[in-house]
């Protein structure tokens, strides 16, 4: 008796109408809007190998790829409307729709104090109401942007240059008298080859993966902000979730973000390549660097303020530094 009912209930899990939708194996589909296997796709790879390992016959993730599968500036429009279910990308690819996730970038606090002091919720807020979105775990952190050069400059001025941007930069190269362009990272290097820009704005770590220090010639020390990348996914698709599958995303997410920390280290390691490639460092110092970083933040600050008074007044009280 107790075989047959064995037996019979197997058959039925088998089938998967035990339980209903909730027993069976969800996939979501993923998308980086970096390209694959480069650094800043490498630690949204790492999540998508664990979620994979740890759900197995609950949940999975389904790479479709990087910029080859969507440009980098439509993901954030993709996952609002579930076209993709989880992505990575940095909120500067999509102020489209939340300007303020720029703001990110301008975090002087670690992602464990900002989880505590209220401005993770408050974002989240902003994802669930902009994004339809939630915010799973920023695997970039304390990685610095700097200004790459093709023309030396002596000052902190950048008149008469031409430089390629994304919303990141934009405030403040335009405050230092820049022109600035703005494309997707996959077309910074034919830009650089033909010399429609002088130079681009770009973290520490990076330029190696799609052969940018060919075309390279300075760096402009010291940076600036601190580089933001994540994982999302669409308010639905996490809603379709059971509470194991949540779990095993969750779990994940937390794993990661407890990485970024270690992004320091790979900040030392593009350096010292950078340094090998013979690209030359331009450095301020002393009272420059600080003017230089205080224009940086004051530039980006003026930005979100002017794109999001309210939100941006809070966001700064809970990103900046203590005064
Ligand atoms: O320069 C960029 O394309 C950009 O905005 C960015 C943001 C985070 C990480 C790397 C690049």
């Amino acid at each position: 008796m107790l075989k047959q009912l064995l037996t019979a209930l197997a058959a039925l899990l088998a089938a998967g109408s035990f339980g209903a939708a909730n027993a069976q194996e969800v996939t979501l589909k993923g998308i980086s809007s970096f390209a694959e296997k480069t650094f800043y796709s490498r630690g949204f790879e790492r999540f998508i190998d664990k979620v994979n390992a740890d759900g197995k016959g609950v949940i999975q993730i389904n790479y479709i790829g990087g910029p080859k599968a969507m440009p980098p500036f439509e993901v954030g429009n993709a996952l609002k409307g579930g076209v993709v279910d989880i992505a990575n990308v940095t909120g500067a690819f999509y102020t489209n729709l939340m300007p303020e996730a720029d703001a990110w970038k301008l975090t002087e606090r670690p992602m464990s104090e900002i989880r505590k002091n209220g401005g993770f919720d408050y974002m989240a807020r902003l994802y669930d109401q902009k994004l339809n979105a939630i915010f799973l775990a920023r695997h970039i952190d304390n990685n610095p942007f700097h200004i790459y050069l093709n023309k030396p400059i002596s000052k902190i001025d950048l008149t008469d240059l031409k430089l390629r941007i994304t919303p990141v930069y934009r405030d403040f190269f335009q405050s230092l008298g820049a022109t600035v362009v703005q494309t997707a990272p996959g077309e910074v290097y034919t830009a650089l080859e033909r010399g429609v820009v002088d130079g681009y704005g770009w973290p520490i770590t990076g330029i190696f993966d799609l052969g940018w220090h060919e075309k390279t010639k300075f760096r402009v020390d010291p940076g600036f902000y601190s580089a933001e990348v994540s994982v999302l996914i669409n308010k639905d698709a996490w809603n379709r979730l059971n509470a194991a599958q949540k779990k095993i995303i969750t779990d994940a997410a937390a794993w990661l973000e407890a990485q970024a920390p270690e992004t320091v280290k790979e900040n030392e390691t593009d350096i010292a390549r950078q340094k090998a490639a013979g690209i030359q460092v331009i450095a301020f110092t002393g009272a420059d660097a600080v003017a230089f970083r205080s224009k940086a933040y004051e530039a980006a600050w003026a930005g979100v303020l002017k794109q999001s008074p309210e939100h941006g007044a809070k966001l700064r009280e809970f990103f900046a530094k203590a005064k």
